[in-house]
């Protein structure tokens, strides 16, 4: 075996579709446990439970595994190809955000991961393991410190070669590797992605509060929304690109070269009243392979509903009272909202 294995791996990682792998140490301490630790006791995860249960346990990557010596970091580009914010002037139209517009990337990356993970087991002779479903690790912070790109003000990690478009995924291995350098920050005095977001989810730069933030609602949250956020979710019906979108960096950003994640047509700019039409079943069928498929289609259609309620489009009255007496109850408080928009003009 060649002195420095991390060669061998980068090229099986670019092989396997990686846009970036990188090197960090998993040992030595942080301060990301501690910043997890205050966003959960701040009540800043909502109600994801997940993230009380696993709290120790995610505080840093050798509390999942004590054999746990270097971090390989991947990145997977998933930028589009084009500039997504203007679809949100269509108002009869749903908006999809752009991480869920192909097939979940969990599971374009997780089978990757393990591949990957095998090969390197077998290059240097040491455990790995893979962290993709159950307490997943803190991948922003360690990417970070493997230098992929840095947290910026809007929380998610950003590149100075690939803009904010990068799914992350993690292999920790017992083996040493030596680490590539971290990245710094490079936000200055730059506030665009604060200044955007539409429900003002950031108490502080660097620092979400998920519970005000879209992609939590649209995606985790399972009942009627809070009156304060329903009408500014605009035409967003699942997660939400803005902070991400509004980046100058994203002028380095190329669009992806992975068939599974590019967008699909019929997931750009859908009709609202074809979504507000979806019965169990339909739901299925064009969110086959979707992370959207995982919110079932009641949590959609509520969704679908805000925004048909923020629509100002009289000709959507009809989808909407046509759900008043949906099964659902959350659908059916929806469906009151957004006919009593419309009709009050
Ligand atoms: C829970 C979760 C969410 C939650 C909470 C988001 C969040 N920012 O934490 C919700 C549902 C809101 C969410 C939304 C989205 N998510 Co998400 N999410 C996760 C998940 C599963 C865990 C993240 C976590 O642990 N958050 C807890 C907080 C405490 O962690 P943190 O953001 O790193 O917090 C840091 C800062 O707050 C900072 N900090 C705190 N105080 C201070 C003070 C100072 C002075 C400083 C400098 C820093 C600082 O330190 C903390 C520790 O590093 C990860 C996957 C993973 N395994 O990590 C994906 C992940 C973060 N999500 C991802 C994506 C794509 C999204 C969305 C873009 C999807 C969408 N389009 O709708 C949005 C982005 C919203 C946003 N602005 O963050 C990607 C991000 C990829 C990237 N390049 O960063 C990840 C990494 C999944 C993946 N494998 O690719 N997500
Ligand atoms: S994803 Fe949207 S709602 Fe969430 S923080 Fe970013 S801009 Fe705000
Ligand atoms: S929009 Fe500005 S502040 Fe926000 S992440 Fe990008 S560079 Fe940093």
């Amino acid at each position: 075996m060649p002195a420095d294995p991390r060669s061998f791996i980068r090229d099986r990682a670019a092989a396997l579709g990686f846009d970036v792998c990188r090197f960090a140490s998993a040992a030595e301490p942080w301060s990301a446990g501690e910043r997890l630790a205050h966003f959960v006791e701040a009540g800043r995860h909502g109600d994801m439970g997940w993230m009380e249960t696993t709290l120790e346990r995610r505080a840093h990557p050798t509390a999942m595994w004590d054999g746990a010596r270097s971090a390989i970091v991947l990145g997977l580009n998933y930028g589009p190809d084009h500039d997504p914010l203007p679809e949100l002037e269509d108002r009869s139209a749903g908006y999809i955000s752009v991480y869920a517009r192909g097939d979940d990337y969990h599971e374009v990356i997780k089978g990757r991961l393990k591949t990957l993970a095998g090969q390197v087991a077998a290059r240097t002779g040491e455990d790995v393991k893979v962290f993709v479903d159950t307490a997943p690790l803190m991948e922003k912070p360690l990417a970070q410190r493997a230098g992929l790109g840095w947290q910026g003000k809007h929380t998610n990690l950003l590149s100075r070669t690939h803009g904010n478009w990068l799914f992350l995924g993690v292999i920790l291995s017992a083996a040493e590797f030596e680490p590539d350098p971290p990245e710094g920050e490079h936000c200055g005095t730059c506030t665009a992605c604060l200044d955007i977001c539409p429900t003002k989810a950031f108490p502080a730069p660097f620092q979400l509060d998920a519970r005000r933030c879209l992609s939590y609602l649209t995606i985790e949250f399972a009942g009627p929304w809070p009156q304060e956020f329903r009408a500014a979710t605009g035409s967003r019906i699942y997660g939400c690109d803005d902070c991400l979108a509004v980046c100058p960096w994203n002028k380095f950003a190329a669009a992806s070269q992975e068939s599974r994640v590019r967008a699909r047509e019929a997931l750009v700019s859908p009709r609202l009243a074809d979504l507000a039409a979806l019965d169990d079943a339909a739901f299925r069928a064009l969110f086959s392979k979707s992370p959207v498929k995982r919110i079932g289609r009641d949590r959609f259609v509520r969704n679908v509903l805000y925004a048909i309620g923020n629509s100002g489009d009289p000709a959507l009255i009809p989808s909407a009272e046509r759900l008043l007496d949906d099964p659902d109850p959350v659908v059916r408080d929806a469906a009151g909202w957004a006919a009593g928009r419309l009709r009050a003009g």
